[in-house]
């Protein structure tokens, strides 16, 4: 039974590789430790794109969907420090699977550019380093939710972690956010983040682009959009 379903996964897994070619949408990550700036700069690629006149749609993990939000918010709000690890693994994959299937999937067949503020690298980054799960497990349910589909890139934002933090509870502070759970972990927890993002991306270099966000929000932009401007020329954008 076991080894059936394992057979099935695989073989969607596969499949996903073969029509991979056939898939005409990019997908775009950013990802990185709280603070490092993403969802300023998601909004700043769209713009671009927008004016270049490049189809674009913004989406996030976890979120993106009816469902997903409603999970996302289970998963950040402060109050749920009982949420046990393989609790939150579940959580974040599950709302993966509903962004896939959801709003990844039918996009993927259309010419257009996906930026998706974190995607299934923040689930190995903070659930597989972060919280110690099993890096293999946590590929496995990646496999799983999202069906074998990966980023074409990647932007690690990157910044100590220490001066996220702070960012981030700036930002909260203002915005009187409930939903920190993670801004208060302490602060060894988002270290092992920040090394679990930077060990992938020296794992798939070309896939990962770290960007050093202590440059500055204009030239993090500079940077991140030449990247895109080439992966746009390779792929007949
Ligand atoms: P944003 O604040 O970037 O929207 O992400 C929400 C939190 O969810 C973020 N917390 N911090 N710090 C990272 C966390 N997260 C995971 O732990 N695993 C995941 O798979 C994803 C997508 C996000």
């Amino acid at each position: 039974m076991t080894a059936c379903i394992i057979f099935c996964l695989d073989f969607r897994y596969l499949l996903s590789q073969l029509t991979r070619g056939l898939q005409l949408a990019l997908l775009i990550t950013l990802e990185g430790v709280e603070g490092s700036g993403k969802t300023t700069q998601v909004r700043r690629l769209k713009r671009y794109l927008n004016r270049k006149g490049v189809p674009c749609v913004t989406t996030r993990e976890p979120g993106g969907t009816r469902i997903g939000e409603k999970i996302r918010r289970i998963l950040l709000n402060r109050s749920h420090r009982d949420i046990v690890p393989m609790n939150e693994l579940f959580l974040y994959e599950a709302a993966r699977a509903q962004h896939i299937k959801e709003v990844i999937q039918p996009l993927l067949r259309k010419k257009v550019v996906i930026l998706c503020d974190r995607f299934s690298d923040a689930s190995i980054a903070y659930q597989g380093h972060g919280r110690g799960i099993s890096l293999r497990w946590v590929e496995q349910l990646n496999r799983i939710a999202t069906g074998g589909i990966k980023p074409h890139l990647t932007f690690l934002l990157d910044c100590p972690s220490d001066t996220g933090l702070k960012r981030a509870l700036r930002r909260n502070l203002r915005k009187k956010d409930k939903e920190d759970r993670f801004e208060r972990e302490e602060i060894q927890f988002h270290n092992r983040v920040r090394r679990g993002y930077l060990s992938l991306a020296q794992r798939e270099p070309s896939r990962i682009k770290v960007i050093d966000t202590r440059h500055g929000e204009e030239m993090v932009f500079q940077e991140m959009r030449q990247h895109i401007d080439r992966l746009l020329r390779r792929k007949g954008y």
